[in-house]
């Protein structure tokens, strides 16, 4: 466990001195194209806290973006960490093997939805997780098309920033974009226009009229979706549209691709999303969580599928680098050994009786909604669905003045997301909530 004290404390404004004559440094050195979330300059973090280099320790509500599920440097995956690079740092998985990968791949085998023969390919990040599974979909079903959805995530090289929606900041003058990607309605049941009732049905209805007689189902390699959407603002699809369209795949031969980048490694409540509806996707990609903070990703799926591709079809120099899968299976092994997915759902409960309590009482929350440790609000103007971006960035600086480091999201920018590592301290998670309950009263 972490040696960080787990407070709250602030001892200089945020950022303090010695943040800001680094940051100066940052702007002088690093492209001004990158986003910085909380302008402080990270000494350490652990547990529920990131401690910065003025001293001030803050709550972490933002797990790096999903990704220390199992918290900052967790014993396991620093004892993996520390005893692989003694021993080798890196030969190319395709050059002269170990087992580090092969167990990585056993455990994706073993704990992805289906009890199929499955295999696995692992790379670096979650883009070329998503790259990959659509270039296996398409080399097996020999088809070109991929279906996609609006609010979608699914990452910034040229053929993920194609499969992702929004323009602003991830496309914009990027293009031009690979083509045959094909977006769809979203199943988003606040702003679904016949309610979100009949959102499910008639989404699906829609969905899959468009795919049969705009496209062709025949023409179609893959559909590609967030069981929850991430960067789109939590949207969560009604009961029902997942496993709607998962049938449809099935039944025309196209490969049904879940993107468990955000949503894996025990972050909603299951091992992964696609679980909470009984979903047994084709091909699932995975990243973020799944090694305590290294960079690795993978792609995991029916067998016949992962080997239809022909020999050295997969690959890349770091995919699956020794150090990224020693920390894998120490992140893996403290998801299994400690529960965490039983941890993400007392989280949730928590969170949400505090969010659904700070609805009652502001009219800017349309609404809450999640799974387990991945919760968030919708933020809009009073008595109607105008989203309300400037609430959200405010709210996000009062959280910053107070110590807690909270993430937006949405296409619309008004959305708050809670993301905490699923090791926090109760007593700072509840504390974390409380800053939150002030910083949206205050706008
Ligand atoms: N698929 C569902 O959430 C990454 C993006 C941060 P990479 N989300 C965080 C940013 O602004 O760049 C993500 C995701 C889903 C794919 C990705 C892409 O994963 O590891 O960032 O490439």
């Amino acid at each position: 466990m972490t040696t960080i004290p787990q407070i709250r404390k602030l001892v200089t404004a945020i950022p303090g001195p010695k943040s800001e004559a680094i940051l100066k440094r940052r702007s002088e050195a690093c492209s001004s194209a990158l986003g910085m979330a909380i302008p402080v300059v990270v000494e350490r973090a652990g547990g529920g806290v990131i401690v910065d280099v003025d001293g001030n320790s803050i709550i972490d509500m933002g797990a790096g973006i999903a990704v220390v599920n199992v918290g900052n440097s967790a014993q396991r995956v620093v004892d993996n960490v520390k005893a692989q690079v003694e021993a080798f740092t890196h030969t190319c998985f395709m050059v002269a093997p170990y087992l580090g990968y092969i167990e990585v791949c056993e455990a994706l085998n073993r704990l992805t939805p289906g009890t199929h023969k499955k295999k696995s390919v692992l790379l670096n990040s979650g883009a070329e997780a998503i790259e990959n599974a659509v270039k296996i979909a398409r080399n097996y079903t020999k088809r070109d098309a991929v279906v996609v959805f609006e609010h979608a995530y699914h990452g910034r090289t040229n053929l993920t920033m194609a499969m992702t929606a929004k323009n602003m900041p991830y496309k914009d003058g990027f293009g031009p974009f690979t083509p045959e990607i094909y977006r769809m309605p979203m199943a988003y049941p606040l702003r679904w226009p016949g309610g979100a009732e009949k959102c499910a049905e008639e989404a699906l209805d829609f969905v899959i009229h468009k795919m049969e007689k705009e496209l062709g189902a025949k023409n179609i390699a893959a559909i590609v979706i967030e069981p929850i959407q991430g960067e789109g603002g939590f949207i969560v699809p009604p009961k029902g549209f997942l496993p709607g369209l998962s049938k449809f795949a099935t039944e025309n031969g196209i490969v049904f691709i879940a993107d468990e980048v955000q949503t894996g490694f025990a972050r909603t409540g299951h091992m992964f999303a696609s679980e909470h509806e009984g979903l047994v996707p084709d091909l699932i990609a995975t990243a973020k969580g799944i090694a305590g903070g290294l960079p690795l990703s993978g792609v995991t799926g029916r067998a016949e599928i992962m080997d239809a591709v022909h020999g050295s079809g997969l690959g890349g120099t770091y995919g699956g680098s020794p150090v990224a899968c020693a920390a894998a299976l120490g992140a893996i092994a403290t998801i299994e050994y400690d529960d965490l997915p039983k941890r993400a759902l007392k989280i949730g409960e928590i969170m949400t009786t505090a969010m659904n309590a700070m609805k009652a009482k502001y009219p800017i929350i349309a609404e809450v909604r999640g799974r387990g440790a991945m919760q968030a609000f919708e933020f809009v103007l009073p008595g109607g669905l105008e989203p309300h971006p400037t609430a959200v960035g405010e709210i996000v600086k009062f959280c910053q003045k107070e110590g807690v480091l909270i993430l937006s999201a949405g296409t619309y920018g008004n959305v708050i997301r809670l993301l905490p590592p699923l090791v926090i301290p109760e007593n700072l998670l509840r504390e974390a909530l409380e800053v939150l309950d002030r910083a949206i009263a205050s706008v």
